[in-house]
């Protein structure tokens, strides 16, 4: 617990402030530091980044600060997930199926899905990344056309979950709702959301969407 508290603390003084700032060259010295200091790069991203941006939310959340600080963030979590990329796969080569993923209609939000993807293809899947704010009609359009294996949704808004829920009936409606398994994630998605509006499965974060991904994969005998 006091490691926790100490680690929290670390996060708030260190590095919440350069992500605001956007001094992302500062924020790559720290991560370099966490890496000889002994953390991988995976559970810096997991331990550190990601934390760092869920003090941000809470800021926001307390009007602490504003969108633009928030955006700014965002791109200096992008800048340094890029290049970590190389660090937090694994690329094992084998092709084992494909995914189109998108963030669902009104949403903007695309950090968590680009972790997403860079695991999945770390983990040898071919992803198609439709992008954000992805209308039904054109989640929908790719299953058509691409034929993936697994199409992935994305959401970080109470407002947009719902959208999840209309791209599964417009598959249905379409006729195509047999040929693709569904699967869906996001901070405020759950499992029981997930079996609630029909989906094939729910991944918590990057790592359980590659597991959730192979396990779909190996029971549709691919
Ligand atoms: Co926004 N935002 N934001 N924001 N934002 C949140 C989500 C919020 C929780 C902040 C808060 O108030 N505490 C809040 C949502 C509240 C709610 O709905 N309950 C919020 C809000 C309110 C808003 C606006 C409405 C603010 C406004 O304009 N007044 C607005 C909406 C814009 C829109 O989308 N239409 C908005 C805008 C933005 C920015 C554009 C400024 C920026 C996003 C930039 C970008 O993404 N390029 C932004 C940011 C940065 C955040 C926070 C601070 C950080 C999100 C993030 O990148 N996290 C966020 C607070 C928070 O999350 N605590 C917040 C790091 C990322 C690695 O985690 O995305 O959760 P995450 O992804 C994880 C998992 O969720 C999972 O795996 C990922 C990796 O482990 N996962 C999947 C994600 N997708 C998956 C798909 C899968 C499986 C797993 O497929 C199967």
């Amino acid at each position: 617990m006091e490691g926790d508290m100490t680690e929290i603390r670390y996060i708030e003084e260190s590095y919440v402030p350069l992500f605001i700032s956007g001094n992302d060259q500062r924020v790559e010295e720290m991560v370099r530091q966490d890496i000889l200091s002994g953390m991988t790069a995976s559970e810096v991203v997991n331990q550190h980044l990601i934390a760092t941006m869920e003090v941000v939310g809470r800021k926001f959340q307390c009007a602490e600060i504003f969108v633009p600080e928030m955006l700014i963030a965002a791109r200096t979590m992008s800048v340094i997930l890029e290049k970590l990329k190389d660090q937090i796969v694994t690329k094992d080569g084998d092709s084992r199926g494909s995914i189109c993923i998108g963030t669902v209609r009104g949403d903007l939000h695309d950090i968590g899905k680009n972790l997403v993807i860079t695991m999945l293809e770390g983990h040898g899947f071919q992803v198609t990344d439709l992008g954000i704010s992805v209308s039904s009609e054109k989640l929908v359009m790719a299953v058509k056309d691409q034929k993936p294996d697994i199409l992935a949704m994305s959401a970080l808004l109470t407002t947009t979950m719902g959208e999840m829920k209309s791209v599964l009936n417009a598959l249905q409606t379409e006729g195509l709702r047999t040929r693709v398994k569904v699967i869906i994630g996001g901070a405020p998605v759950t499992r029981a959301y997930a079996d609630q509006i029909g989906a094939d499965g729910y991944a918590m974060d990057a790592p359980g969407a590659v597991v959730l991904c192979k396990e779909i994969m190996s029971a549709t005998g691919k």
